[in-house]
């Protein structure tokens, strides 16, 4: 069944009371600590101790949250045009049938698209199968992470990535290399995408206060971001807490936001609330958002609700954060292309 994606009068969960919108660049290490580490780029995200970062890869990081990102980028893709030419070339390694282009020309205009109906079953399946078996470990899980900053959800595949590297060959990452995928991306980019993470999340009712990607936000791990999304559990209402977005025209139309993440009330003086659309879906949903054009929030579940959603994060290559480290080991064999797009 496809998604439906519908405009949405967004209210806040009955015992969420906002929090004040976060202010970007300031940095003492509490207040660091306390900062929406949720999507900084794999080389500066510190996975537990953000505080530990350099002074000068704060500031790096600081500044790829502001326009100046798009100039850093175009000096990126001057240094590294002989990788990007490859890609432009490689294009052509992933089918470009009629289905994917319409949905890439949909994510061009719209900044989102449904992947429902165009999915390979078998890794769907195989997709739905690892996940709950994960979702058994959730709450061992957990424990282990209340520690860290998302309270609200807990990440189930840190323990596929020892030493931070993902192979390549895991069930999580073979769904998001799948030629379906990497069709539509391809053509929405001109060129072979880089893949930088691959993630499942298991979204639970937070006791006190909306925080972090529950805001609303673009995400900066690149100026060209795009996600793609799978339910894993059914998500019909605002309850479930859907993944919420403002489409790309309306979303350009706000612009840069100083603050990163902005309440509800905050959005609203800037942007009208029939703008905003949520993905609601039985579970085995699939859509793509582009990220950081789209302002977005999600995971305000319900009490006695709870969400499993995998994501699969794609950015245009080269990265503005040079010196990456390598999210994925390559094991067997792959093409140039598939290699391009998991960075080995
Ligand atoms: O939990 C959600 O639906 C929002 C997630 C989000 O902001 C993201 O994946 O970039
Ligand atoms: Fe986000």
């Amino acid at each position: 069944m496809l998604a439906s994606c519908r405009p949405a009068p967004v209210r806040a969960p009955r015992r969420a009371k906002p929090a004040p919108a976060r202010q970007a660049p300031q940095c003492s290490k509490a207040a660091h600590r306390q900062r929406d580490l949720g999507h900084p780029p794999r080389t500066i995200d510190l996975h537990g101790a953000p505080a530990a970062m350099s002074t000068l890869r704060r500031v790096w990081w600081h500044l790829n949250r502001t326009p100046a990102a798009y100039a850093f980028k175009a000096v990126q893709r001057v240094r590294y045009a002989h990788e990007v030419a490859q890609r432009r070339r490689l294009r052509e390694s992933f089918p470009a049938e009629a289905a994917y282009r319409q949905k890439a020309a949909d994510l061009k205009a719209l900044g989102y698209t449904d992947l429902t109906d165009i999915l390979a079953p078998e890794l769907t399946r195989s997709l739905a199968e690892a996940s709950a078996r994960k979702v058994e470990r959730a709450a061992a899980l957990a424990d282990v992470q209340t520690l860290t900053h998302k309270s609200f959800w807990v990440r189930l595949l840190d323990e596929d990535a020892p030493g931070g590297q993902f192979s390549s060959d895991n069930v999580f990452v073979r769904f998001a290399m799948q030629p379906a995928i990497l069709g539509v991306v391809t053509v929405r980019l001109g060129e072979l995408p880089r893949l930088t993470d691959v993630l499942l999340t298991y979204s639970r009712p937070n006791a006190v206060e909306l925080r972090y990607s529950q805001l609303w936000h673009r995400d900066y791990d690149d100026v060209h971001t795009l996600k793609v999304f799978v339910y894993l559990t059914d998500v019909a209402d605002i309850d479930d807490g859907p993944f919420t977005f403002i489409p790309g025209p309306a979303s350009d139309r706000v612009g840069f936001t100083v603050r990163s993440h902005l309440t509800d009330g905050k959005l609203f003086s800037r942007v009208g609330r029939d703008a905003v659309r949520e993905m609601r879906g039985p579970r085995l949903t699939a859509f793509a958002c582009e990220t950081s054009r789209c302002l977005h929030m999600g995971s305000r579940l319900a009490p006695g609700h709870a969400r499993l959603m995998y994501t699969a994060t794609f950015i245009s290559a080269p990265s503005v954060y040079p010196g990456v480290m390598p999210r994925f080991r390559l094991v067997g064999s792959a093409t140039a292309a598939e290699r391009l797009v998991l960075g080995v």
